[in-house]
């Protein structure tokens, strides 16, 4: 890992670098809150997963750097793209986090999703690599109307063997646009490793193609994702193009809550990448700094956990939504004929049979089932 931008030592061998400029102590407090904030969620919601209280679940343990490091440096009118690693983001923004939740319960409540638009947030992105040429367009469009915003996506290495990211890569470097190529390499995609994925020895080279800067980042290092982040956005908006960063980490847990990494990998590999989480080594870090002292740290824990505790029962008290929501906010207005037809032959069916609530018990019997 000798060649990655990292400001965060160990406290041993692995000397700190100075704070980057422009992040002051209050700065550093905020960024560590969200750290606890992504981490309290992801904690939370594998718990609900196993206890059937939401239906899948994408975890993100270890990668927090990568995503709160990398949003703390964009402004609130600069654009982000989430794939379902980073489903939570949207919390960072604004987003009420029992709306994730019921996202993942298989349902949005009576007014469906988050408002993208308003909170400059796209929408949880499962096919892979389909929203990076989103955060290219929304930068594009940003540049057509001489706005200085920036859009970022975020995107696992495994999403780079997509056509999506190479046709990004092109518009991007050809327009000059003031996208930022996050990419999360944490060595897995699901079950196939970095080394089965490229040929190349790292994703950062990839951008040589585009004629586009790179920079290798630790993906553990909050700091380091905040300024490689600040940087390529600085100098998108002024006029410099994209950039594409490489935050070199490791999935430490699960690909998802279907996932036994058992059966594809040596487990104690994955043990030895734990001490490299982000929360502890900033809390240290901070501590050293004389910024933050254990008894703020765990304030500051509790204080996530009960904001998580509060959303899981606002996202279980959220009404079970009327069928009109899978047609709702798909149009502005003049949906098409067909969107009545479908409402209606749903409404026949039922809407009972269609949206039961997790956990119900099943009524259908054995020979309904067969
Ligand atoms: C277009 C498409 N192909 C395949 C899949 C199935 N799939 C889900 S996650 C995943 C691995 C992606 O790995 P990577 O891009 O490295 O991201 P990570 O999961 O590590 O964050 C695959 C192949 C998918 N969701 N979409």
């Amino acid at each position: 890992m000798g060649d990655l931008l990292r400001i965060i030592g160990n406290g041993k061998d692995v000397p700190d670098h100075p704070v980057p400029d422009g992040l002051g102590d209050k700065d550093l407090i905020e960024l560590y809150r969200w750290l606890v904030l992504l981490r309290s969620f992801d904690e939370r919601a594998v718990a609900l997963q196993r206890q059937g209280r939401i239906g899948t679940y994408a975890l993100y343990w270890g990668e927090e750097a990568t995503q709160a490091g990398s949003l703390y440096a964009l402004e609130e009118t600069d654009w982000i793209f989430p794939s379902y690693r980073q489903n939570s983001i949207g919390i960072l923004r604004g987003v009420p986090p029992s709306v994730i939740l019921a996202w993942w319960r298989g349902y949005g409540g009576n007014t469906g999703f988050y408002d993208t638009r308003h909170f400059r947030t796209g929408p949880i992105c499962v096919p892979i690599g389909t929203h990076i040429p989103h955060a290219v367009g929304t930068s594009w469009a940003a540049k057509l109307r001489g706005e200085r915003t920036a859009s970022l996506a975020w995107f696992g290495e495994g999403a780079t063997s997509e056509g999506d990211f190479h046709e990004a890569m092109n518009f991007a470097s050809v327009f000059k646009t003031a996208t930022i190529f996050f990419c999360t390499n944490n060595q897995w995609a699901i079950s196939t490793p970095v080394s089965q994925q490229m040929a190349t020895k790292t994703v950062a080279e990839k951008a040589l193609a585009y004629a586009m800067p790179a920079v290798r980042v630790d993906g553990f290092d909050p700091l380091a994702c905040w300024k490689a982040t600040k940087d390529a956005a600085d100098r998108g908006r002024a006029g410099g193009g994209p950039t594409l960063i490489e935050a070199f980490c490791y999935r430490i847990g699960a690909h998802g809550t279907a996932d036994d990494p058992r059966l594809y990998r040596d487990e104690s590999e994955a043990e030895k990448w734990k001490s490299h989480e982000p929360l502890g080594s900033m809390a240290s870090f901070l501590e050293r700094l004389g910024v933050l002292d254990a008894s703020g740290a765990e304030k500051i824990r509790h204080e996530a956990k009960q904001t998580i505790i509060d959303a899981v029962t606002e996202m279980e008290t959220t009404p079970t939504p009327g069928l009109e929501v899978i047609f709702d906010n798909v149009y502005a207005k003049n949906p098409p004929w067909m969107f009545a037809e479908g409402l209606e032959e749903l409404r026949s069916v039922g809407q009972r049979e269609l949206v039961k609530p997790l956990n119900a018990p099943d009524t259908q019997t054995e020979e309904e089932g067969a």
